[in-house]
């Protein structure tokens, strides 16, 4: 019905332009929209090897070493842009929505080293521990949509509130 109500709402401005009558809005309000910020959440939730529903650090660790292992099909020690395709298909599923390969290619070389791999998952597990304990719980891999981290610290700017009242 989304469709037509927009096709509605098209009609009702041309509607209004011609007659000036009062129309009425759909004045649907807006819940915000909660979704994972990145697929890597879906990985770094498989590291909780002791299953308390907390990503420690360590885990973070040693769940990154293993993926690495994953990842280096021909244990050359770095990855070919093959190599982190095929990892990024099983694991991100599909590597649509990053980590992106250049995120972790830092030098452009083509090939992905384990320090490269380690730093990069490294620091977006320390971006996910918003309260900084060390540790990722589930809730810190949820944002809204559009929600930055904000540069200024937890809270950041504040917005300001529009002086409106209530329908009158
Ligand atoms: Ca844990
Ligand atoms: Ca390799
Ligand atoms: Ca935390």
């Amino acid at each position: 019905m989304r469709f037509s109500t927009i096709a509605l709402l098209a009609l009702g401005t041309a509607a209004l332009a011609a007659c000036a009558s009062g129309g009425r809005g759909p004045g649907g309000e807006r819940e915000p929209i909660r979704a994972l910020i990145s697929a890597d959440a879906l990985m770094f939730a498989t590291f909780d090897a002791n299953q308390d529903l907390r990503i420690s650090m360590d885990e973070v660790q040693a769940g990154v070493a293993m993926e690495f292992l994953r990842a280096d099909m021909n244990r050359d020690a770095s990855l070919q842009p093959i190599e982190f395709q095929n990892w990024s298909n099983a694991v991100l599923g599909g590597g649509s929505t990053g980590p992106y390969r250049l995120d972790f290619d830092r030098n452009v070389d083509n090939l992905i080293t384990a320090e490269e791999f380690t730093s990069e998952l490294t620091a977006r597990a320390r971006d996910y521990d918003s309260d900084e304990d060390g540790a990722i719980v589930r809730n810190e891999f949820i944002r809204v949509i559009g929600q930055a981290r904000q540069p200024g610290g937890p809270g950041g700017q504040r917005r300001p509130i529009p002086d409106g009242r209530p329908g009158g």
